[in-house]
Formats: C-alpha cells, structure tokens, sequence
C-alpha cells in the first residue's frame, strides 16, 4: 500500500545540511546552533563516516536542540538514526533502502528521495515520497553523484512534471539560490556554501534574506 498524505508537506525555502565530515575543527554541535540561531528551519544530518554509536548520539542530540526551534530534522540515509533518535524523517538515494521499505518503518514521517532525472523523479512520486532532492544542479565537489550538471532548465522541466516538492542541490550558493528558486524548486540544499562560511549563522540568514 502507498501511504499517500492528505496534505502534501510544506518545506521550508532552505534545507541545510549538516555533514561533519566538511566542517574543519569545529564541533558538529556548534555548528548545528549556528544553523539553528540562522534561521534554519530544516536540517538534514549527513554522516557517512560516523560509527553508528555516534552518529546516534549526534541525532539525538539534534534532536533536542532543534525542537525549541522548531526545526524539521533528517537523517540522511540511516532509517534506524531516524527512528533511534525520533527525527522527523529520512532522506534516501537511489541506492539506499527502497522507499516501499523506508515506508513500512517509518509510516507517515517524512521520507525524501534523492532523483537526478525525470524518471526517477517521477517514480518517487508514484511510490509516495513526501519530497524529492533534484540534482546535481550545478558542479560540486562535495559529492561525486556520478551525474553531470542536471542545470536550471532541467529542474523547471521536472518542476513541471511533479507536485512533489522539489528539494534541488548541487552547487548552489548564496550567489546563485535566487535563479534556483525561480526555476521551480521548492527548497534549496546546500552543503559547503553555509558550512565553509566564517560565520555560519549570519551566512543561514544571508541565504533567508534572499528569498
Ligand atoms: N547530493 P554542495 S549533490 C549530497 O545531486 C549531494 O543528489 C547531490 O553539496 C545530488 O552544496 C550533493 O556543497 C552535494 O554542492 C551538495
């Protein structure tokens, strides 16, 4: 069965995303206040490398600091961080657990799903994704996808193709969010624009003002 929900989610304009492994000395804590004290609205937890035991540690500890601020949290890839650590969803690659399976353990919290087509695009839609990530939209070198640059004009004909909402990622910067919100993404991901910033809370609002 298809968990479709009634209302489809609302998501916030930016999605940040926290990925110790692109954070210099500072603790992945400290930089998560930062996000927060921004503005941040919505937060996914990145950590290939982490041992399981602190990745944990490091989603509930999310967990607690983002509820004050009422600050939607998800952990990328790991169903069982997400539901260890009471996030309020999972986002998931092409390559990780199918959406089906994500959709038994986690019931109606928020699954996303990383697409880099239109195809793909498509099928998480069908399979009841509550949001897809589009891209790379543009060269990164914080993630070899495997993809070149999907571009603005293919995410406004995937824009066109699905109601989900479209998370778009690769890339983008504060110099370059405003032509990817007007290309039809809903929320913008970024990664090292904000966590390579000097000052990571003036940087999350900087990114707000924009829109
Ligand atoms: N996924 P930055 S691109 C994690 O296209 C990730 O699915 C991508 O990092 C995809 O903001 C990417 O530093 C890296 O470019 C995004």
């Amino acid at each position: 069965m298809i968990l479709q929900k009634a209302q489809p989610v609302t998501l916030p304009t930016l999605y940040a995303i926290l990925d110790p492994e692109q954070i210099d000395t500072r603790s992945p804590e400290s930089v998560l206040c930062q996000l927060l004290q921004g503005g941040a609205k919505m937060i996914q937890l990145r950590a290939k490398a982490m041992s399981s035991r602190d990745f944990l540690h490091l989603a509930q500890r999310a967990r607690e600091l983002t509820i004050p601020y009422d600050c939607k949290l998800i952990v990328n890839d790991r169903i069982d961080i997400a539901l260890g650590s009471t996030a309020d969803g999972v986002h998931l690659g092409q390559e990780d657990l199918p959406l089906r399976v994500g959709r038994k353990l986690l019931g109606d919290r928020l699954i996303g799903i990383s697409t880099h087509s239109l195809e793909q695009a498509k099928e998480a839609e069908a399979n009841g994704a509550d949001y897809i990530g589009f891209g790379p939209i543009f060269g990164t070198a914080t993630k070899n996808t495997g993809y070149t640059a999907r571009g603005l004009e293919m995410l406004a004909r995937t824009r066109a193709a699905v109601a989900l909402p479209i998370v778009a990622i690769g890339g983008i910067t504060e110099a370059n969010i405003q032509n990817v919100w007007q290309a039809g993404a809903d929320s913008v991901a970024i990664i090292s624009d904000i966590l390579r910033a000097d000052e990571v809370a003036a940087k999350v609002s900087a990114i707000l003002a924009r829109r």
